[in-house]
């Protein structure tokens, strides 16, 4: 687990590592995605589960809805529930809501902040549950606190699909380190956004309204705020592409004329038309994701999803 101050140490110097090293490749430049959520990123992520073409949270939503009974049932009484990624919000109330007299919440995210917040907000609807958040990055190793109660079975919640931004080998690190952290008999419900057709999935990742574009550019703004450079944003335009051999909604931003700029007197030029790859949104079909999860240590218990199946919510037992 992180002390606070370390963990904002360490964050700045891992911003200006990754930055330094993702922009200076002379082929395909990346961003790694987890820095596109400052502040401001976080308010725009919000943004975009309310637009119309971003149907994964409402969908996914609908179904833990319409299934809290069995998913309830899958966590069982007394269960301890690990979430990963702090403030799914109104999908965590959903689950908290159902679940038989739970004997602990433990809500596990980088950023300490916006775990107290979601903490305290979880305490204020349930003021009879436990809550115990850990300040962690979920995608490393961690371990848990020791005096997790033993009653009841630990169950993992993984909702958002954010599996989808993992690279495969991340995806089966995460599912591993789920699987330890639940132990014998436990159990995990995670979530998970479907391929379907292109055109649906390049709307949900370009939306008419230019939130997720704004997203997407706001990475920009962060390196120029915080590493002191002065790379002109308004020389960039979002993309969403489809990557049918990764099977990935891939987001980039497009130099649409040619640019220089510094970052800590470091100088950078990209051409026209080359781009930053910022972020993959993998897309999977059930069997897929279960080959994997069972690769794991997991096996499929039941798949809960929406009657046009663009998303399922996979329950899975050790
Ligand atoms: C957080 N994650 C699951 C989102 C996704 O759909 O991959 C991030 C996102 N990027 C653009 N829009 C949404």
């Amino acid at each position: 687990m992180l002390d606070k101050t370390d963990t904002e140490a360490q964050q700045r110097e891992a911003f200006h590592r990754d930055v330094h090293a993702g922009l200076a490749k002379p082929q395909q430049k990346t961003l790694p995605a987890r820095w596109l959520y400052d502040d401001r990123g976080s308010e725009l992520f919000e943004e975009i589960t309310q637009a119309p073409e971003y149907y994964p949270t409402r969908t996914e939503t609908g179904i833990l809805q319409e299934n809290a009974g069995a998913i309830a049932a899958l966590f069982g009484s007394e269960a301890v529930i690990l979430e990963y990624g702090a403030g799914a919000g109104i999908k965590t109330e959903i689950v908290l809501e159902a679940l038989d007299r739970p004997s602990l919440y433990v809500p596990i995210d980088i950023s300490g902040d916006f775990l107290a917040a979601s903490a305290e907000r979880i305490r204020e609807r349930f003021p009879d549950l436990a809550v115990e958040p850990v300040t962690a990055d979920f995608t490393q190793e961690f371990d848990l606190p020791g005096d997790l109660p033993e009653a009841g079975s630990r169950g993992g919640f993984f909702p958002g699909s954010t599996i989808g931004n993992l690279d495969r080998a991340e995806a089966l690190a995460f599912l591993k380190r789920m699987r330890r952290h639940v132990g014998e008999g436990g159990v995990a419900v995670l979530g998970c956004d479907l391929k379907k057709d292109i055109p649906t999935l390049i709307a949900a990742y370009d939306d008419a309204a230019g939130v997720t574009a704004a997203f997407d550019l706001n990475i920009l703004t962060r390196i120029n705020r915080e590493l002191g450079a002065d790379i002109p944003v308004e020389s960039f335009a979002h993309e969403a592409r489809w990557n049918e051999a990764t099977s990935a909604i891939e987001m980039h931003l497009v130099a649409r004329e040619p640019v220089t700029f510094s970052i800590d007197g470091r100088r950078f030029a990209m051409e026209e038309g080359e781009t930053i790859h910022t972020e993959n949104s993998r897309k999977y079909d059930v069997e897929g994701l279960a080959a994997l999860a069972k690769e794991a240590g997991w096996s499929l218990d039941e798949v809960w999803t929406d009657g046009k199946k663009r998303f399922a919510v996979m329950g899975l037992k050790v």
